[in-house]
């Protein structure tokens, strides 16, 4: 399958995160990506589609934040990485700061995302890898897979987290309709709900977004991913989401995926984005589904059965030894 990658997408490094109370060395590494590169042959780097493509998913003063908020830090004084410490509670008012600090609050929603030095540089990297594997599918590719780091699904059009800073699902399916595709639909396999992803197009009729992830009343990010979330407006309906128990394993999991899969039939999409993590697996570190690495592909297979063209982006995954066979089972239900 082909893949994309650049190897600017190692820029982004931020030292530590704020998990469970401790600052730990940071899960979403460039071991992760070293990992699956092994596994995998023949990557491609991206050609440069340039920034219109991800002004099509994120605003211009998030963009313009996410590349000097590091730069201002450093100006402020301060040393490492970026961290956020303040937030607007919902139903605050509207306010333009200029104090990084109030800024790291206004366009984040978790504590977990600290902004590096290369930040940026991965973060545009890692979304033209989504761009060019959506124009191989566009161009007649079956499936093509973009190795995104740092993953996307969780940041939305002004706001990063979880490890998020662009949508890099949601810039491949605005590349995609934008180059004429009319129905797209999304299908989000991580272990946590893709909350930016579905924030994107929740009242879009012309996107469907269908997740199956661990249950937000015990797992990140809590406030979105519940069953009841089905859309507003033109979106009402487009929005499925399939919340399961910690401790799942293959049996329930494929049935709630074939209840998504029934979903995107229904749907008619003419193209599909996969937003594929590998955390599900059973020896995550920070998840606790119970797959097996010999489950990806029967998995991989039923989706390849709705017979779309599929962009697949990377999510997460941070049993980082068995990232690459992860990654390698779950590509090989496509071929
Ligand atoms: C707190 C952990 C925050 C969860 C981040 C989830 C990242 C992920 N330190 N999303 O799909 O894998
Ligand atoms: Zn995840």
């Amino acid at each position: 399958m082909r893949t994309f990658f650049d190897p600017r997408q190692h820029d982004h490094a931020p030292a530590v995160e704020l998990h469970n109370g401790a600052y730990v060395p940071h899960a979403e590494h460039r071991g992760r990506m070293e990992n699956v590169l092994a596994t995998l042959q023949q990557i491609e780097a991206p050609a440069d589609a340039g920034i219109e493509p991800i002004r099509r998913v994120h605003g211009d003063d998030y963009l313009a934040f996410l590349q000097t908020a590091h730069q201002r830090w450093v100006e402020a004084g301060r040393i490492g990485d970026a961290h956020g410490y303040a937030w607007p509670v919902v139903g605050r008012r509207p306010l333009k700061l200029n104090r990084i600090d109030a800024d790291l609050g206004q366009f984040s929603f978790d504590a977990s995302s600290p902004i590096a030095a290369g930040t940026w540089s991965s973060s545009y990297w890692g979304a033209q890898s989504a761009i060019a594997a959506t124009q191989a599918v566009l161009d007649g590719e079956r499936a093509a897979f973009a190795l995104c780091r740092p993953p996307g699904h969780h940041c939305g059009a002004d706001y990063l987290g979880g490890y998020c800073f662009l949508n890099n699902a949601a810039i491949a399916v605005e590349a995609a309709i934008a180059a004429g595709k009319r129905r797209v639909a999304i299908l989000d396999v991580d272990y946590h709900h893709g909350n930016g992803t579905q924030d994107i197009f929740y009242e879009r009729g012309d996107v469907l977004f269908v997740s199956v992830h661990a249950d937000p009343v015990t797992d990140y990010p809590f406030f979105w991913g519940h069953a009841d979330e089905r859309g507003e407006g033109a979106g009402e309906g487009a929005t499925l989401n399939l919340p399961l128990p910690r401790g799942t394993g293959l049996e329930a999991y494929r049935a709630a995926l074939d209840t998504g899969l029934q979903a995107i039939g229904d749907f008619g999409a003419d193209l599909l984005c996969v937003s594929f993590g590998a955390d599900t697996f059973a020896g995550d570190p920070i998840s606790q589904f119970a797959l097996q690495t010999a489950d990806y592909t029967p998995i991989a297979r039923s989706i390849a059965q709705l017979d779309l063209p599929t962009a697949i982006v990377m999510e997460g995954g941070y049993a980082v030894d068995a990232l690459g066979a992860n990654v390698a089972a779950f590509l090989a239900g496509f071929e």
